[in-house]
């Protein structure tokens, strides 16, 4: 049986090489879903004048810009960024679920961590709550996964199974 392991209090994020894909589409949001990644990632260490920003489009787009950064060899992590918010139709179903999938997949296709920092809301008020408002921030919890991510498979291509 494996312990809970708390995520590590101590991350850091100097020298790694991170790269951001962020939506245009409700840039009222994904703008501070930005601004929240790169204050992280300065916090972690990470001088936001090295982290290049992709903006597509929207959230459909991002898979393909991710999947290509994170084949590229050129970065340790991707964090994506978007919003995608429920109207009067179905094309919400449409982009959000690609979107996932698409960024699981190249993820998957890679092994380069990608951080899924895409909101999927009912309203324009749940999305701005979690991107600065009442319920945090997502871009920066997104930017916070990448770090972790890149340190834990640093962590498992250094290690063996125990037993
Ligand atoms: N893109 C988003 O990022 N968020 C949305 O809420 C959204 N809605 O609702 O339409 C959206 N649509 C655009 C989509 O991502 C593509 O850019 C477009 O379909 C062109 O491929």
């Amino acid at each position: 049986m494996g312990e809970y392991a708390p995520p590590p209090d101590a991350l850091h994020a100097a020298g790694l090489r991170i790269a951001i894909v962020a939506g245009r589409f409700n840039d009222h949001v994904t703008a501070p879903l930005l601004d929240g990644a790169l204050q992280t990632l300065a916090t972690l260490g990470l001088d936001p004048a090295c982290v290049p920003v992709h903006w597509v489009p929207g959230a459909f787009e991002m898979p393909l810009v991710a999947q290509q950064l994170a084949a590229s060899g050129r970065v340790d992590a991707v964090i994506c960024l978007g919003a995608v918010i429920r109207g009067d139709t179905a094309h919400f179903e449409y982009v959000a679920g690609p979107c996932a999938a698409g960024l699981a997949q190249a993820a998957l296709d890679t092994g380069i961590p990608i951080a899924f920092g895409v909101l999927t809301t009912n309203n324009d008020q749940q999305a701005l709550d979690r991107a600065g408002g009442g319920e945090g921030n997502k871009g920066a919890e997104a930017a916070a996964t990448a770090v972790e991510m890149v340190a834990l498979l640093r962590e498992l291509s250094g290690k063996g199974e125990r037993c």
